[in-house]
């Protein structure tokens, strides 16, 4: 969890393994576009960052952060990929879809995580409002696209 005490950008660099040889697939809900679109420019310059190619970093859209589930999904099924990272943002409304999403997403991935060959990197931002998105997408507590990157390449290596 992101606090005062820990920042989802903060790493050491050097400790992280070179990315140079590896293939990411990265699925991004379009909810929420400007929490997403920060999530994502985090996640893929950290990645290049640290020595990722473009041309293997393969980035696919989904329309909420439900539909994560199923492009993370397919990206499995079709392999290539050291690791693969989903990017969304749910926002707590007046009604407890938040919860169902929320949990939908989570067993979802975890699912897949024991399932699937390929470690998949769950990059859900799930907030009470739209500042505590804002603060971990490139705000005070830094961005969890950054964070995700790089479990992606330490997963990818493991
Ligand atoms: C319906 C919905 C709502 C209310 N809120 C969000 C949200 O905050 N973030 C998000 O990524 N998606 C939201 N969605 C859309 C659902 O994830 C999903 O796309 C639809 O229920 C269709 O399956």
């Amino acid at each position: 969890m992101a606090t005062a005490l820990h920042n989802l950008s903060d790493y050491e660099f050097d400790k992280i393994p070179d990315a140079s040889n590896m293939c990411f697939g990265i699925v991004v809900a379009e909810w929420n576009p400007e929490i997403t679109g920060a999530l994502l420019n985090g996640c893929m310059s950290t990645l290049e960052k640290h020595g990722a190619l473009p041309e293997n970093i393969h980035v696919k859209t989904v329309p909420g952060s439900f539909e994560l589930i199923y492009g993370a999904h397919q990206m499995t099924l079709n392999g290539g990929y050291d690791a693969i990272i989903i990017l969304g943002s749910v926002i707590k409304g007046e009604t407890p879809h938040f919860d169902y999403i929320c949990q939908g997403v989570t067993y979802g991935i975890a699912r897949l995580n024991a399932k699937s060959e390929i470690p998949v990197i769950y990059g859900l931002l799930t907030t009470l409002d739209m500042q505590q998105a804002l603060d971990r997408c490139g705000g005070k507590y830094g961005n969890k696209g950054d964070e995700c990157a790089i479990d992606a390449i330490k997963m990818a290596k493991f």
